[in-house]
């Protein structure tokens, strides 16, 4: 799967916003990677407060990146190529100037007054203490009706009220639209949010927000989207599902539960900030036994909302290229299905602007102004910002050394990234050692060798700091992946029955390793991966 971040991918009007055109452009270059679907994310009509995410028109093109025919002749250009598009689906809330909430905020007594989450007062306050992602509280007071509604995320994201079937049978509609158009599935945005807490009561905690998600009705609202939309197509589902644990994970993943084909759920994501190599690992057996046989995972470790893996999770200053390699070997040999984010087959980095204009986020923009209200001092609280903005993420892709990248013939809505003259598509192109071919090779190993697929998982490293060795046995074959995730070196001894006199060397991110002749003991240099056989 590959991720395209269109308003960062390429722009061809010279309006500084890449566009649908500029995707078209380079779909040769997504197609010689060897990516079998692209995750397009969203290119609805939208006043952008959260690039995309805030929706007020489901069945029309966002200008600035495009129009109905461009996303035609995208779909048609990507199926031509052998390739599929899935589109985002975000349906637990839309934009605040979509017609639907300006209805319904119109009055009480709106006929779509229900179709949003509106509430009284409590003793002259919020209804209750539940915190938002992007706000201190999820309810916003509207002068004109009195009443407070909800938002899950900013402000300009009303809920949906799901319980409404008049809403969900007008989603499904929109779903069915686009299906019909011929897209190849969808990513569900934070799809585990549909359903509220059941009388909306206040929490212990309000600040471990995942109170919002995985409440009582949101399988059965899965199920019904299941049988009135999803089972009638051949199509594929992701749901974004944050704050969820393996066993709740298979309910919405489990092939017996006629809901979603995989998932994303964000343990790795949210829960270390930093590396911490047996969390990870503690993380991908517990998923593993909890999904085995039963469900798909996915596998990711960067997406536009998270920043990039080499400079969160790798060493993107000493071994930038080594650990971009060692990071999508993981993700290729780890069971699930594994995503690429537009840049990270070229080892992109994050991105440290100088002040707090230069971000565009509104999640970070949000944070900063909560935090400074506080009294906090604001160079302090841009500092702590820096490493989580989603933005790391959202600098425009670095094509080549020219002005702006090559991405732009205007002026970029964010800054490119300063290193751009050093990482780029084309020196990548030109390195045959480069970690986009190291990315060719991982996805052309996945189509001749199901043990990737399909193979039984298992960690021999389970408590060691720095190294990640694992093997995958699918059909009397057996892989060996060894992972030195350290700026040192680090020995491994294999346990017994690994000791057959030669190995196969498949795949190493590092220069003239060859296949020893027993690999019982074995020194991997700094960021050094190796795949056996
Ligand atoms: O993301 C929801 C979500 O979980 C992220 O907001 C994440 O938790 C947060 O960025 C901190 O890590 C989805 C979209 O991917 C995101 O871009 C949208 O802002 C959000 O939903 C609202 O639609
Ligand atoms: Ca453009």
């Amino acid at each position: 799967m590959y991720q395209v971040y269109w308003r960062s991918f390429y722009d061809t009007n010279g309006d500084g916003y890449g566009d649908l055109e500029g995707v078209i452009e380079k779909l040769d270059y997504i197609k010689e990677l060897g990516v079998d679907v692209i995750w397009l994310n969203p290119c609805y009509e939208s006043p952008d407060f959260d690039n995309g995410y805030d929706i007020s028109n489901y069945t029309s093109i966002m200008e600035k990146a495009g129009n109905m025919e461009t996303w035609e002749r995208l779909l048609q250009a990507v199926h031509e190529r052998g390739m599929k598009l899935i589109m985002d689906l975000v349906v637990n809330h839309t934009s605040n100037q979509h017609p639907w909430f300006i209805e319904s905020s119109s009055s009480k007594n709106n006929p779509k007054r229900d179709w949003y989450i509106w509430k009284d007062s409590v003793d002259g306050k919020e209804p209750n203490n539940w915190r938002s992602y992007f706000t201190p509280s999820v309810w916003e007071y509207d002068e004109k009706t009195e009443q407070y509604y909800m938002h899950s995320f900013a402000v300009e994201q009303p809920d949906l009220n799901w319980e409404n079937e008049e809403v969900r049978h007008e989603i499904y509609k929109m779903m069915r639209f686009w299906l019909n158009k011929g897209i190849d599935g969808f990513r569900l945005d934070v799809i585990n949010l549909l359903a509220k807490l059941k009388g909306f009561p206040n929490v212990e905690n309000p600040t471990n927000i995942n109170y919002l998600g995985n409440n009582p009705g949101i399988h059965e609202y899965l199920q019904e989207m299941n049988r009135e939309v999803l089972q009638h197509y051949d199509i594929m589902t992701v749901g974004e599902i944050p704050f969820v644990t393996p066993e709740d994970g298979l309910l919405y993943v489990g092939e017996d539960r006629n809901e979603l084909h995989t998932l994303f759920h964000f343990e790795v994501a949210d829960d270390m900030p930093t590396w911490d190599m047996v969390r990870y690992k503690e993380i991908q057996t517990r998923w593993y036994e909890g999904l085995k046989g039963r469900g798909t995972n996915s596998q990711f470790m960067n997406n536009h909302d998270h920043t990039r893996q080499v400079t969160r999770y790798g060493n993107d200053q000493e071994y930038r290229v080594e650990s971009a390699k060692l990071l999508g070997a993981m993700l290729h040999t780890l069971p699930g299905i594994p995503y690429v984010f537009q840049g990270e087959e070229i080892g992109m980095t994050g991105v440290r602007f100088a002040s707090i204009d230069d971000y565009n986020d509104i999640a970070m923009k949000n944070k900063y102004k909560e935090e400074i209200e506080k009294g906090r001092d604001p160079q302090e609280v841009f500092e702590s910002l820096l490493l989580l903005s989603r933005d790391n993420s959202r600098t425009p892709i670095q094509w080549d050394d020219s002005e702006q990248a090559g991405f732009t013939a205007g002026t970029p809505w964010i800054k490119v990234n300063p290193n751009y003259k050093k990482i780029n598509v084309k020196e990548t192109l030109a390195d045959p050692n480069s970690v986009f071919y190291f990315y060719q090779k991982l996805i052309a190993l996945r189509k001749t060798n199901p043990v990737m697929i399909y193979g039984d998982y298992n960690d021999l490293s389970p408590d060691d700091e720095s190294l990640y060795v694992y093997t995958r046995s699918f059909e009397g074959t057996r892989w060996l992946i060894m992972l030195n995730h350290s700026d040192s070196k680090s020995e491994f001894v294999l346990p017994e029955g690994f000791n057959e006199e030669k190995k196969q060397l498949i795949l190493a991110n590092y220069k003239d390793v060859t296949s020893e002749k027993s690999i019982q003991k074995t020194i991997l240099l700094p960021h050094e991966a190796r795949i056996y056989q």
